[in-house]
């Protein structure tokens, strides 16, 4: 592998993704892949892992409320906001690992990392060139067509935000029975279904499913659990692909 590929892992709050960051690191150690991983989530009280580089070490939301006087969500807020004056101190640690892929785990709150500056400054530090994302659906939200639609307004809102390539994954398959998942999956590949279960669902959201159709923001979703190990293969040959099959960047964009 040439240079370091960063990983993060993004979705809404208790989507899953601290045990996908176990999962792939365990999946990567299964293919005797060097990799590192890094919590950037202040407020995390348990991490199923052991980070190589955690935000923890400087600063937690716990911290940040006793320092600054502020509530939880204030809290919450400056501490996602402080993850970016660490930047450079992540990038220095990491170069201490001989690691060829970094593994992100980002705050619980989707918001919190992905809508503020933090992001972009962490991922200039890291070379925007050598990021992904895997975007978690919530398996519960993406049930009904609407919160399937919502989860894709999420995404889609992450790709405008960090502009790097982003792999769309059904989070926690494990705990949905086969003919839902078949379900999500098959209005991921086909938005014509998911249109004709939008429309008998909530006949409002008709012009709202064409803009995002048309722009190609509904795209096939890879099932995966962190119980079962389930599709990790293939979100990983998804990354190889976008960085290694030599095709345009732009056309692997979402
Ligand atoms: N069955 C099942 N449970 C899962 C899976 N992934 C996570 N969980 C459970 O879902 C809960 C939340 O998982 P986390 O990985 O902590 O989610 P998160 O997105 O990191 O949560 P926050 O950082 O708090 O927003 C935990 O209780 C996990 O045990 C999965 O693939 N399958
Ligand atoms: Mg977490």
């Amino acid at each position: 592998m040439e240079e370091k590929i960063h990983l993060f892992v993004i979705g809404t709050a208790g989507c899953g993704k601290s045990y996908f960051t176990k999962a792939f690191s365990e999946y990567l150690d299964l293919k005797r892949i060097d990799h590192a991983i890094v919590n950037l989530d202040p407020g995390a009280d348990y991490l199923p892992y052991t980070p190589d580089v955690d935000v923890r070490e400087w600063f937690t939301t716990a911290d940040v409320m006793e320092k600054y006087r502020v509530g939880p969500n204030g809290a919450q807020i400056i501490s996602a906001d402080l993850v970016a004056t660490k930047a450079g101190d992540i990038v220095d640690e990491l170069d201490l690992y001989s690691a060829d892929y970094i593994i992100i785990d980002t705050p619980g709150q989707m918001e919190l990392f992905t809508f503020r500056t933090s992001s972009e400054i962490i991922i200039n530090e890291f070379g925007r060139n050598s990021c992904v994302s895997v975007y978690l659906f919530d398996p519960v939200i993406s049930q009904r067509a609407s919160g399937f639609m919502s989860m894709v307004f999420l995404y889609s809102s992450s790709i405008f935000r960090l502009r790097i390539p982003q792999i769309p994954a059904l989070g926690k398959s494990d705990l949905l029975p086969e003919h839902v998942t078949e379900k999500i999956i098959g209005w991921s590949r086909d938005p014509d279904k998911l249109y004709d279960d939008l429309i008998e669902e909530n006949d409002l959201s008709g012009d709202l499913f064409h803009m995002m159709r048309d722009a190609g923001l509904i795209r096939p979703l890879i099932p995966v659990s962190s119980i079962t190990g389930n599709g990790m293969d293939d979100v990983y040959e998804m990354v190889q692909e976008i960085f290694y099959a030599g095709e345009d960047l732009e056309s692997l964009r979402y």
